[in-house]
């Protein structure tokens, strides 16, 4: 074995006999920096040259293959070798190249694997090409190459969706060649060995296996349904079609100039946003996640749908769950609440049997609270009143350990006050799941004044085990999230007092793709709940503000949404159409403001809902509730139904023009009073 010196700091060469293995070191995730490129690019090269070499292995040291191009490089004048240029060369190299990939190979890491002649994978690696997340297409012959070979349905879902996918299925499509059991390296030397001397399939020069035009027809209309309004899964399906049109280099030229197009788009831009934000919300000053204790055994207060919701999502991610309900009664509703979306789960096919029976056997639900003595962390998901959760954390702290965290989900309850008779308030946090609690991404992380850090990790340690996207909130009414919903919610109400329909508001919210406008969104999740709320609030309400009479006018004739027939929208067909009865409340409430009615356009809507969202985050970024501007954007993409492609309420203020936004709060504040006086925040912001 001998070693060739390389100038290039981040790609090595070390020869095996005939074999030159080019080894990439560029952490964290080996992504195709200028450095990468160039110097992988001038390897294979002066390889091909070297009449001592027979073939060529690539491979990546650290913890992945080549994640793909290098993010910090968008947005800036490419420079050159450009990633499809390095793809064309290893493509080109006379000797057979074999990519050898762990980790996962991804976008324009997958791009250089599909352009070397043969691929092995270790076995518990994972490929994709995930541009369309991004906003972008692939850009450096993805899009050519892989349906030459897996041909144009796998190829179309793969690049459309962007999923990965794992090592037997990469096998089986043709994208790769072998699985490596045990030692990668070792058996991608011996591959390239036997591929000496042997002709050299070259992906390019495929052609693209026979296809059912009519079903690729079919394909593609139902990605053009999916994305929504986001663009990317269409042009990269439109880029996978030239594969069956012209050439290779034909439709590498088109997928650049696609993707530098798309590149400076504002949905790239604000799906790059949330790439960032998302690794962004764990870095918390002080905080040290590697403290996050272990919990192996997790306590669940409640089988009601929150309760029951959380506790399937722990027992997914592997938690042993005990869940206490008041009585045997309330514990058998939950046992079938929850053998019940197991069932529905393994019905729609996404689960087998056996593992929705391996993971009901880790849910245990009774209703003696001293199951609780072994738990590591207990979580409440009671009714949402304060005497309700003061009581039972006071006795819970009584049976726990005194180690054992106790959480709460409150939705709008303040954690310090539940916590006010709980023996080491330094262990009390609070774990806002969004319903269905094992389904929807968002996990509001809620510190409260005692919490500890090592308790906070936790709680994130956890949150991230279950997959969730967990965003640390302070203590406020609503937290992050409910906060500024409500905000929204009240601007909705108040148009309707000024003469938008509520279809008109809804339809501009669904234009800008939300996957649900307002007004059905309320109507699906009961108008009564609010009202109930509000009830309660009403003799502390402040009396200048302004108070929108239509939701309890609605309520009041028994209109409580979907589940009563009807809200603001009837329901009689099956279908929401617009409700005379809720059009009349409507006119009757605003005749009595004696408010002018106009009409909106659709940016009115959304500029004004924007602007009060952001108003109230800018309030939040002040009070400390929310650490960071994308914070708040991940809130509302992970759990509001946001799409990511709109990059969050935050990041819309920006795109709209801060001093529009500044300028529409203040016309709140003139006519809707004190709640919506303007953020300093947001006023600061729009000045620099
Ligand atoms: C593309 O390839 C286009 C081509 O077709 C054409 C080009 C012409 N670049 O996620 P993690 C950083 S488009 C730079 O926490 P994990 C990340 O910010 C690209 N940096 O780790 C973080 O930094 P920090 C297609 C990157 O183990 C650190 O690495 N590729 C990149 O949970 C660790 O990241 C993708 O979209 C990058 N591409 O997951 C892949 N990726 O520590 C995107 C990550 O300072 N990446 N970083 O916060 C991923 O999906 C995950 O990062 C990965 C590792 C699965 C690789």
């Amino acid at each position: 074995m001998s070693s060739t010196d390389n100038a290039n700091p981040v790609i090595t060469r070390r020869d095996d006999g005939a074999i030159a293995i080019l080894t990439a070191d560029n952490p964290p995730v080996n992504a195709t920096s200028l450095a990468v490129r160039s110097g992988l690019k001038a390897a294979v090269e002066t390889a091909d040259a070297d009449p001592a070499i027979g073939a060529i292995v690539i491979a990546c040291a650290g913890r992945t293959f080549f994640a793909g191009a290098d993010v910090n490089e968008f947005g800036r004048p490419p420079q050159k070798p450009i990633l499809f240029e390095l793809c064309n060369a290893i493509e080109a190299c006379s000797k057979p190249v074999v990519a050898a990939f762990h980790g996962t190979a991804l976008g324009g890491g997958f791009e250089i694997a599909l352009a070397s002649h043969q691929r092995i994978m270790k076995a518990d690696a994972r490929a994709g090409m995930p541009e369309v997340l991004l906003g972008l297409t692939p850009g450096a012959g993805g899009t050519q190459r892989l349906p030459r070979l897996i041909g144009l349905p796998a190829a179309l879902d793969l690049i459309t969706s962007g999923r990965q996918i794992k090592a037997q299925e990469a096998l089986k499509l043709g994208s790769i060649d072998a699985i490596a059991e045990s030692d990668l390296l070792g058996e991608a030397i011996a591959m390239a060995r036997a591929a000496i001397g042997k002709p050299i399939r070259r992906s390019g020069d495929l052609d693209v296996p026979a296809y059912d035009a009519a079903a690729v027809e079919e394909q593609l209309a139902a990605v053009k349904k999916k994305a929504r309004g986001q663009t990317s899964p269409v042009e990269a399906a439109t880029l996978v079609m030239n594969a069956v049109k012209g050439s290779t280099q034909e439709g590498i030229a088109a997928e650049r100039e696609a993707f530098l197009r798309l590149m400076d788009t504002e949905q790239s831009k604000a799906l790059r946003h949330i790439f960032a934000a998302e690794r962004q919300a764990l870095k918390i000053d002080g905080l040290d996640l590697s403290s996050a204790r272990e919990v192996r055994h997790i306590g669940v207060v409640g089988a009601g749908i929150m309760g029951s919701g959380i506790s399937i999502a722990m027992a997914d991610a592997g938690y042993s769950v005990t869940v206490v309900e008041r009585d045997e009664e309330a514990a058998s509703k939950g046992r079938e609440r929850i053998g019940g979306t197991y069932a529905r789960t393994v019905k729609s096919g996404r689960i087998a049997q056996a593992v929705a029976d391996e993971r009901l056997a880790r849910i245990n639900v009774g209703h003696d609270a001293n199951a609780f003595t072994n738990c590591d962390l207990v979580i409440e998901a009671v009714f949402d009143d304060l005497q309700v959760k003061q009581e039972l954390f006071e006795r819970l702290s009584g049976i726990v350990r005194d180690d054992c965290i106790l959480a709460t989900n409150t939705s709008y309850l303040n954690p310090n006050d539940i916590a006010a008779h709980v023996a080491h308030k330094e262990r009390v946090v609070g774990m806002h799941f969004f319903a269905p609690a094992n389904i929807m991404k968002l996990l509001e992380v809620v510190r409260a004044e005692h919490t500890a850090p090592e308790v906070l990790a936790t709680a994130i340690a956890v949150g991230k085990r279950l997959g969730k996207q967990c965003v640390v909130a302070g203590v406020c009414t609503g937290f992050i999230g409910n906060r500024i919903y409500a905000s929204y919610r009240k601007q909705c109400e108040f148009m309707l007092e000024e003469g938008a329909t509520p279809t008109e508001i809804d339809a501009a919210m669904e234009s800008f793709g939300l996957p649900m406008g307002p007004f059905r969104a309320f109507d699906l999740s009961g108008l009564d709940i609010s009202w109930a709320l509000r009830k309660r609030q009403a003799a502390t309400r402040d009396p200048a503000a302004r108070y929108c009479v239509i939701p309890d006018r609605l309520c009041e004739a028994g209109q409580f949404g979907q589940k009563s027939g009807a809200g603001y929208y009837n329901y009689a067909s099956g279908k929401p159409v617009p409700d005379a009865k809720a059009a009349d409340i409507i006119e009757q409430a605003a005749k009595e403001k004696g408010l002018p009615r106009k009409t909106f356009s659709a940016d009115d809507i959304r500029r004004r809902l924007i602007a009060a969202m952001a108003n109230e985050g800018g309030k939040e970024l002040e009070e400390g509730v929310a650490l960071r501007e994308s914070d708040i954007d991940l809130v509302f993409t992970n759990g509001y139904g946001w799409p990511k492609w709109r990059g969050g309420p935050m990041f819309q203020a920006r795109v709209m023009g801060l001093e529009k936004i500044v300028a529409e709060v203040r016309e709140m504040q003139a006519r809707d009073g004190s709640e919506f006086t303007l953020s300093s925040w947001l006023e600061a912001q729009a000045q620099s």
